[in-house]
């Protein structure tokens, strides 16, 4: 999945002294970093996220604890866990995402390629997949 993958960041230091990742835009973000939020003090049981973005791109980094976030394109579907941060994990548009199994106090911080806007919230699983399926349909008989 092109669309989706992982990331390894560098991390400078060591075990004596600690590690600092250093991420910069368009070098280890794959975007124009317009917009960084974070979520923490998520409850075990809560399940975040159902829904897709229309344009944006995000890299999701688990600061502290494990996450698990299930992404599905409209053929294939992954769960990544995330527990190191020193690694990333890049979403493009067009992904449907669940974020859940937070856990120790999970920190989640995302950098985005987009200020804020509700609009490019696709919210409704059904109206994603026939977006996303549209999107297949366009794209082979281009090619
Ligand atoms: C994703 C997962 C990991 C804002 O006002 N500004 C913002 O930048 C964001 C991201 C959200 N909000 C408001 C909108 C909602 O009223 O905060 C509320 C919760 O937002 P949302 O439903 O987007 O939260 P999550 O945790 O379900 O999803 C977010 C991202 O939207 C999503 O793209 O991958 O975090």
């Amino acid at each position: 999945m092109d669309n989706i993958y992982e990331i390894n960041f560098r991390k400078i230091g060591n075990k004596e002294i600690g590690h600092l990742v250093p991420l910069e835009q368009y070098r280890e973000i794959p975007f124009e970093i317009k917009r960084i939020y974070y979520t923490y003090g998520v409850p075990e049981s809560v399940k975040r996220g159902f829904h897709a973005h229309k344009e944006l791109e995000q890299v999701l980094i688990c600061l502290n604890g494990e996450i698990k976030v299930k992404c599905f394109d409209g053929k294939e579907e992954r769960i990544f866990k995330l527990n190191n941060p020193s690694k990333g994990l890049y979403i493009s548009s067009m992904i449907w995402r669940e974020v859940f199994d937070y856990k120790r106090n999970a920190v989640l911080i995302v950098l985005a390629s987009e200020y804020y806007n509700e609009k490019d919230y696709i919210r409704d699983y059904d109206k994603f997949l026939k977006l996303v399926k549209k999107d297949y349909w366009e794209n082979e008989n281009t090619i």
